[in-house]
């Protein structure tokens, strides 16, 4: 199945570093419009839930902390190709890694701090978007 949104969320270094308004404008100019934005802090069992798929993984830990240590703004996106589409906007995990122009390589601090997410599929930006959203917040 191949939808037209995605899920990102402007993460808290990017929220500390004032940059939500250039990385949305960049999000505009990419030709994403935006279906449903909100502004919150996550708590770490919230945030533990999100990416109850790391669970596994060594950095679970730091990132849950991470992600629950300031507000975000997490918003659906609508675009043609919107899941690949918008991870080449934002560019690879690593910072240091990613292309010249993305928004990673633009405005992340760091792996962990990486400034924004991006859902890696069709199937995860739904259940991601319906994470946040209720019916009545989408447009
Ligand atoms: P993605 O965000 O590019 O899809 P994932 O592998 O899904 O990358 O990892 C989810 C998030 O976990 C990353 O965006 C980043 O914030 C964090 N992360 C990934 N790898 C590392 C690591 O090696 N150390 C610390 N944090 C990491
Ligand atoms: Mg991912």
């Amino acid at each position: 199945m191949t939808t037209n949104i995605t899920f990102t969320m402007l993460k808290p270094d990017a929220v500390e570093a004032n940059n939500i308004g250039p990385i949305l404008a960049m999000i505009n100019k990419a030709g994403f419009t935006i279906k449903a934005m909100k502004y919150l802090r996550l708590s770490k069992e919230q945030a533990g839930n999100f990416y109850a798929v790391h669970k596994e993984r060594p950095f679970y830990g730091e990132l849950v902390d991470y992600m629950s240590s300031g507000p975000i703004v997490a918003a659906v996106l609508q675009k043609n190709n919107a899941v690949a589409d918008f991870r080449t906007l934002i560019g690879a995990t690593d910072p240091t890694k990613a292309d010249e122009g993305t928004i990673r390589k633009l405005f992340a601090k760091s792996i962990a701090a990486n400034a924004v997410h991006g859902s890696d599929s069709d199937e995860n930006a739904a259940n991601e978007a319906n994470f946040f959203f209720s019916g009545l917040e989408r447009f």
